[in-house]
Order: C-alpha cells, then sequence, then structure tokens
C-alpha cells in the first residue's frame, strides 16, 4: 500500500523530519517554498506536521480536501485553527507531558537567572570587570514568593520545583484548585500585587493574548521579576518594555516573544532582562520523546487506532 503523504508546515527537528520521511511521503514546507507543485499535490495530503509555534490556517486547511489528521510537534497549539479542523472531522494532536519536566526547569533556570543575575555575572568575570570590584548585589529566591499564572501540567512541575526553594506560592488559573494547597488569586493583577516573582505558563491564542499587560506589570511593582515561558501574545509586550524602562518591575527573563525569532532591541539591550530562544523543551530526551509521540499520533491515525494525545475537546 502506498505511505500517505504529508505536509510539514515548520522547519522541524532534523531526527524527527527523517523519521517522517521514513513512515510517509513527506511534503516539507512545499506551500511555501514551490506554490505551483504544491496545488498540484494539495488534493492528495491526509496529514500535517506542525511544530508548537506553527499557524495551520482555516485557508491552509481549505486548500487540502483530503485532510485527516494534523499532529503538532509541541503541547501549544494555538496556531492551529482547531474550530476549522473539527468543522471537518479533522484530528489534532499535540504532544504534553513528555515535555513537562524540562519547560519547569527552564522556567526556574531563569527565575534563578535573572534573580541571581547569572547572564550578567558570566559577562562581568568573561569582559575583565571583577578585577575592578566586585559586583553589585542580587536578590535572593529561597523563600521568596511565586505566583503561578496557569496552573496546569507545566505550572504545578514548576511550583513542586519551587517548593524545594522554600518558595511561597500562589496562583491563578481559570478554575480554582482546592486541592493544590496554593494559595489563589482571582486574577493575574491580584496575584502580582503579592509576590516577588510572577512565572507565566498559560496556553497562547486569544484567550489569553494580553493577559499581562501595563496593570498586572504596575502591580506586580519596582522589586516584582516577570518570567515567561508560555506564549509571546501572553504579555503585551510594548507593555512590558515601557514598564522596564520606567523602572516599574525589576526585571523579566523571557524564553518567547510576541514576533518570534525577532526581539527589539529595547529587550536585546537591557541588563535587567534574560533572554533565550524559544528553548524550554530543547533538550535531547525531551525532543526525542516529543518526536516519538508525534509521530505516533500520525502512525496510529494512519493504521486505523485511536490518536494518542488529542487537543482536548
Ligand atoms: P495545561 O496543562 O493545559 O495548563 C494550562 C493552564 O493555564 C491551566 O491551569 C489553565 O487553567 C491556565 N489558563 C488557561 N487560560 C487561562 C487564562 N485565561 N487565565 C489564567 N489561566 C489560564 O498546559 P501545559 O501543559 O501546562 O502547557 C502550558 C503552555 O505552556 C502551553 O500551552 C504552551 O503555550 C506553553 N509551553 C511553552 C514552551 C516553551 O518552549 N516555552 C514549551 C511547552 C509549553 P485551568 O486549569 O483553570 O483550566
Ligand atoms: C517547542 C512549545 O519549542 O510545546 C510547545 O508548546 O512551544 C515547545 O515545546 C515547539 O513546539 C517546537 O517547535
Amino acid at each position: 500500500m502506498s505511505k500517505p503523504e504529508i505536509l510539514a508546515v515548520a522547519k522541524l527537528w532534523p531526527p524527527y523530519v527523517d523519521a517522517l520521511r521514513e513512515a510517509f511521503v513527506l511534503h516539507d514546507r512545499l506551500h511555501q517554498e514551490d506554490p505551483a507543485r504544491f496545488a498540484e499535490v494539495a488534493p492528495r495530503i491526509r496529514g500535517i506536521a506542525a511544530s508548537g509555534e506553527s499557524k495551520v490556517s482555516r485557508e491552509l486547511i481549505a486548500q487540502l480536501p483530503a485532510l485527516e489528521v494534523i499532529s503538532v510537534f509541541g503541547v501549544g497549539y494555538d496556531g492551529v485553527d482547531v474550530a476549522a479542523a473539527r468543522e471537518r472531522g479533522i484530528a489534532v494532536t499535540h504532544t504534553p507531558d513528555v515535555l513537562t519536566d524540562d519547560v519547569a526547569d527552564l522556567g526556574m533556570a531563569l527565575l534563578m537567572a535573572i534573580a541571581r543575575r547569572v547572564p550578567q555575572a558570566d559577562r562581568y568575570v568573561r569582559e575583565g570587570r571583577w578585577e575592578s570590584g566586585p559586583m553589585p548585589l542580587a536578590r535572593k529566591v529561597s523563600g521568596a514568593r511565586l505566583g503561578i499564572v496557569g496552573l496546569g501540567r507545566i505550572g504545578q512541575a514548576i511550583a513542586r520545583r519551587a517548593e524545594g526553594f522554600g518558595m511561597a506560592i500562589a496562583y491563578t488559573a481559570r478554575h480554582e484548585k482546592p486541592a493544590s494547597g496554593y494559595l489563589y488569586y482571582p486574577s493575574p493583577r491580584a496575584l502580582a500585587a503579592e509576590v516577588d516573582f510572577l512565572m507565566v505558563i498559560t496556553p497562547g491564542g486569544e484567550g489569553t493574548r494580553g493577559l499581562i499587560g501595563a496593570e498586572v506589570l504596575a502591580a506586580l511593582g519596582p522589586k516584582g521579576y516577570l518570567i515567561n515561558v508560555a506564549r509571546g501574545s501572553v504579555v503585551d509586550q510594548p507593555a512590558l518594555v515601557r514598564a522596564l524602562q520606567q523602572g516599574q518591575i525589576a526585571g523579566a527573563a523571557l524564553d518567547v516573544f510576541a514576533d518570534e525569532p525577532h526581539v527589539p532591541p529595547e529587550l536585546r539591550e537591557r541588563e535587567d532582562v534574560v533572554l533565550t530562544p524559544h528553548m524550554a523543551s530543547a533538550t535531547w530526551e525531551t525532543r526525542r520523546a516529543m518526536a516519538d509521540l508525534a509521530l505516533g499520533n500520525l502512525q496510529a491515525h494512519f493504521a486505523g487506532r485511536p490518536v494518542l494525545t488529542p487537543v482536548p475537546a
């Protein structure tokens, strides 16, 4: 039997691409690279391989009459028009759980980095500035107050790590979670006013766009730090730049941005920010597990079995 034809809509991790080529006829970003050839192939495409950052729009879905399944290599699927997929009975899958530990680890690493000024200290030594005297003092993490915006799989894993640092943990989410034992606040603003570190780990998309805006940052205050490992869209980036410029918050550590991979100079030039290139799940171990699961979802579908990890209804 001939292999199903699938379209990769993003530049994917090369070992995952190799595995996709083995199992399927892969058209790697053909819609962008060669629109004329794409028009010929489109009627035969039965699957899409996407990343967490990919856009799978209603328009693209409409161009693929044989599309049956969209597999996202990532837990976040805010770029996929799930409603358009559902209207056509197209399955949408993602990779929850397998990346939770890594993202929580990087969230804590960013928190430590901005509070203890680890990248700045590294530059201080490399540039020979230590010869002229010690660095300015940093912010203590152990025992500080942590506010988590989004107490889901990753938010809870961050909370467990923060417990090890003796932090006082509070959170906000759509629904209160009494079983967590953490203090609930009904809004990011109320939470921000009560914490030293505000960690953002919600999904992206329209439901959370600009959730962390000027008012939340003002509530966080001049001694407060923002950490964002969720999606760039969740934070109002111009408002964040203004809050930093005006000293309204103490600093920010960011793995995700409004228009990746572009990061404005207003952020890149600042000493009170730590920046990483959307790499929270980027370890060999986790990318392998994500690739196995994303491939497993496609294989299950084309073998006529239920997909392994559909996105929630
Ligand atoms: P999850 O288990 O679905 O948790 C999401 C949490 O966000 C839930 O607690 C949910 O509240 C909360 N939430 C949703 N909308 C909200 C809103 N409007 N206001 C406040 N809280 C809201 O997802 P997860 O596995 O933890 O992943 C979370 C997100 O992390 C992903 O969707 C992705 O965007 C991001 N992520 C980023 C990276 C990276 O590389 N930086 C890697 C992986 C994931 P309820 O529980 O009350 O519904
Ligand atoms: C990945 C992510 O960077 O899981 C997500 O939602 O954003 C990340 O794990 C991404 O999906 C790989 O491109």
